[in-house]
């Protein structure tokens, strides 16, 4: 069996050194939790993320596609913070008002990986990342002890909380493994209760389909009426079930702002300055200029467009009207459909509906356009 040339302590304190602020060892395989996975998939919650199937027998089992894969170093950085919010309004989930965490907690992982060949444990034999590698991290990081399971289905450490980023090395040494964290939801069902989809069905179990996480992120083009308005403020993402967590306040970055922040934390110069206006007429150069480095990205460019239309309706600002009327003559029609949806929502009566309705060709645009001016009751 091969034995670490740096004891446990070790690699702990190396760990720590980086910035990691849990540090634990555990098994490289999800154990119980896979059965858990492989029926949720089967009941199809992960809607369009075809990924999560069709890597279901690599996540499940690392040692598939890693012979000789022993023990997990899981790794969480706490990124709590103040709430993120563009210049007037629209949110941000807060794991993404800073540089892309794949760059700089991956970039952190790799430090890790790179300081221990140099120790002696032989080059090549680890595997490490954030959100990279084909496993179930939330599993992983359970099994090490960095947190326990919640209902919300957030991995929560009783010493800093629910806003952690995990990340893992899988390596071939036998390392001893960290008892399980201690904490519970007890009696707690806050997350459940504030979710404003219902996507936690129940406690432990959450229906990406109407998480606002997957629809204003994963999810491409339309999405259903009754998500647009429970999706309320949140532009990218959404944090309502950390918010309201009881173990929020042990996050210790939690009140730092500005300069005491983790420089990778503080605020993305595109969170400081688009306006959700701005982000409806973002075009392809700026996105590609300014949102690289950003977790945002991830939406798309359509994405992204889509939810501030989203949000400009809920807000019912009448001075989001000339943006949004321009929005009516989009390229995209995903852009044309939720402008026309925001409109509806400031005014169903508005004369740039039946202007629009009159020259459109697309089918699906021309039914967003007419239930906007369909009455609703509103
Ligand atoms: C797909 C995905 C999503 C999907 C689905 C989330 C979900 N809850 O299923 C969507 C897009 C909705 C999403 C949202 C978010 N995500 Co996400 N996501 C992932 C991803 C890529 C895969 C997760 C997955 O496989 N989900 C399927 C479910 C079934 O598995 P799971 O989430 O791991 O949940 C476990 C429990 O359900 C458990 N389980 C449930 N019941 C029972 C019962 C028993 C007895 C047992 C043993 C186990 C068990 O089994 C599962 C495996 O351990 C991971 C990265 C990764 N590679 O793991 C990040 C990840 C889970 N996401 C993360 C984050 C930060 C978020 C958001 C907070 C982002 C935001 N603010 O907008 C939200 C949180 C929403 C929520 N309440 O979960 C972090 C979670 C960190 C943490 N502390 O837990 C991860 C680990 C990314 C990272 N590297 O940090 N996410
Ligand atoms: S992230 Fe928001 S929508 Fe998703 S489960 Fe949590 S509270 Fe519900
Ligand atoms: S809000 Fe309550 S039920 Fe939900 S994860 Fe936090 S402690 Fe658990």
């Amino acid at each position: 069996m091969p034995r670490p040339p740096l004891s446990p302590d070790s690699i702990r304190e190396l760990a720590t050194e980086l910035g990691f602020e849990l540090v634990r060892f555990g098994p490289a395989d999800p154990g119980e939790h896979a059965g858990h996975f492989l029926r949720w998939l089967e009941a199809g919650r992960h809607g369009e993320m075809a990924y999560l199937h069709n890597n279901r027998e690599r996540l499940v089992a690392p040692d598939r596609w890693r012979a000789g894969v022993k023990s997990t170093i899981a790794v969480a950085a706490d990124y709590g913070g103040p709430p993120g919010e563009l210049p007037g309004g629209g949110r941000i989930a807060r794991y993404a008002v800073g540089r892309d965490y794949h760059r700089w907690l991956g970039k952190r992982v790799k430090k890790l990986r790179s300081r221990l060949e140099d120790a002696g444990v032989p080059r090549g034999t680890m595997n490490g990342g954030t959100d990279a590698l084909p496993v179930l991290e939330r599993a992983l990081a359970v099994r090490a002890g960095i947190g326990f399971l919640a209902k919300s289905s957030m991995v929560i450490s009783p010493d800093r909380g629910p806003y952690l980023l995990l990340g893992e090395l899988l390596t071939g040494l036998e390392l001893p493994p960290d008892p399980p964290a201690t904490g519970t939801c007890g009696t707690c069902t806050a997350c459940l209760d504030a979710c404003p989809t219902g996507a936690i069905t129940a406690p432990f179990e959450v229906d990406a389909r109407r998480c606002l996480s997957y629809t204003t992120i994963e999810h491409r083009g339309f999405f259903a009426p009754e998500l647009r308005a429970a999706q309320g403020d949140w532009v990218f993402g959404c944090d309502i079930c950390l918010e309201v967590c009881p173990f929020t306040k042990h996050s210790q970055n939690r009140t730092r702002t500005g300069d005491a922040r983790p420089q990778d934390l503080q605020p993305h110069r595109v969170v400081e300055t688009y306006t959700l206006v701005d982000l409806l007429e973002l075009d392809e150069a700026r996105y590609d200029a300014e949102f690289t480095g950003t977790a945002m990205r991830r939406a798309t460019r359509s994405g992204l467009r889509r939810n501030a239309a989203i949000v400009l309706g809920n807000r019912g600002d009448d001075a989001a009207l000339p943006g949004l009327e321009r929005a009516l003559s989009d390229a995209d029609p995903v852009v044309r459909g939720h402008a026309a949806w925001a409109i509806g929502q400031l005014d169903r009566r508005h004369p740039a509906l039946a202007g629009a309705l009159a020259r459109e060709t697309d089918a699906q645009v021309r039914s967003e356009i007419a239930n906007a001016q369909a009455d609703t009751g509103q």
